[in-house]
């Protein structure tokens, strides 16, 4: 799943967009934008790796793409959005640096976003009218998309983010391809300066559930200094490192997904995959062969496989589950597919 980056120009996208993925955006790239897979630190990994001893260890990716700024005030900001359609989660970066104000920049970027889905809706609405002015044998289908449509314009009309409406799989997978950005899990940035002396002002913003404030440009600066440097850069400057990790992860849980685990002598390796997904789906994200040729999942929770310190030892507690293609994967599973080939 892509996590779009975006905001309006110098607000510290692209700094951000270094800073979480230690990679440095080509400026080349700049007016379209770039996007990196970053592995997503998890101490569980690590704690599991501990007790297998593999040979490999491999960290699930998310991927970040990082946006061109969009002109506030401006025209055609519908048009420059088009290409963080396909994004799964939007992460919006609001500056608190130079006097500059989140809560309203906030506020106006969400207008943009309201608008460039309205402009959506109302065109298919219009579509939608014309046909059925036509004698069609879709008509029942197209009228229900049609009402569902009205309702999307009016809540998207009175400011409603669309994740509130409880929709159910039906009207869901309706809208799917128009790919609303107000449908879209959302994660705040407030890109605070070096120096602001009260950051905690800023830990919570208007109608959005997830924000994390954090001088991004210092975080980045510190995180590039040799590791011996960074305490005395800390202490100088009178800051504390914020752990990128413990971000990336939030992003991971704020764009709907869960991680789970693969344990072997071999490889000790995380996977993404979205919330509610199925042993089968997980056995497919693995390799197809696996869910082509699924039988059981083998499922342990990684804090009794810590806590008991081996393999053998969860097998002796009787905590070991075997369950079948349609079991809902749970963030901390640990799994093994059984199939045949
Ligand atoms: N004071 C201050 N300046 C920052 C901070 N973060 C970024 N900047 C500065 O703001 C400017 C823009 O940063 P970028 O990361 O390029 O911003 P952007 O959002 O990618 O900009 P566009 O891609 O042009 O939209 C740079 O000069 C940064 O040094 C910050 O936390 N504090
Ligand atoms: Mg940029």
């Amino acid at each position: 799943m892509k996590i779009g980056i975006v905001g309006y120009q110098g607000t510290g996208k692209t700094t951000l967009f270094e800073w979480l993925s230690q990679t440095e955006a080509d400026p080349a790239l700049a007016h379209l934008g770039q996007s990196v897979t970053v592995p997503v630190p998890d101490p569980r990994v690590h704690r599991l790796a501990a007790i297998y001893q593999p040979k490999k260890v491999t960290l699930a990716g998310l991927e970040l793409a990082d946006t061109p700024g969009l002109a506030p005030e401006q025209e055609g900001n519908a048009a420059k959005l088009a290409s963080i359609r396909e994004a799964g989660c939007l992460v919006i970066v609001v500056p608190a640096f130079n006097g500059q104000d989140p809560t309203t920049q906030l506020a106006n970027f969400r207008d943009d976003l309201l608008l460039a889905d309205l402009q959506i809706v109302a065109g298919r609405i219009e579509r939608v009218r014309d046909s059925l002015r036509k004698p069609r044998p879709n008509r029942d289908e197209l009228a229900k998309e049609l009402e569902l449509l009205e309702e999307i314009h009016r809540a998207l009309e009175v400011g409603t983010h669309l994740l509130q409406l409880e929709l159910t799989p039906d009207q869901q997978r309706m809208l799917r391809s128009f790919q609303l950005f107000n449908l879209k899990p959302r994660f705040v940035v407030v890109n605070l300066a070096d120096d602001e002396p009260q950051p905690e002002q800023y830990r919570s913003l208007d109608g959005e559930t997830e924000v994390e404030a954090v001088a991004v440009r210092l975080q980045h600066e510190l995180a590039r200094l040799p590791a011996d440097e960074r305490a005395a850069f800390c202490e100088e400057m009178g800051v504390v490192e914020v752990d990128r990790g413990e971000i990336l992860r939030r992003l991971v849980a704020a764009s709907g997904q869960i991680v789970f685990f693969t344990a072997g002598e071999r490889e000790v390796r995380s996977w993404m995959v979205r919330q509610g997904c199925t042993a089968v789906e997980a056995a497919a994200a693995i390799h197809t062969d696996l869910a082509r040729g699924f039988v059981r999942a083998e499922v342990m929770r990684w804090e009794d496989l810590v806590r008991l310190g081996s393999e053998r030892e969860v097998k002796a507690h009787n905590l070991v589950r075997r369950e079948s293609k349609d079991y809902v994967i749970q963030d901390g599973d640990v799994i093994y597919i059984q199939h045949h080939s």
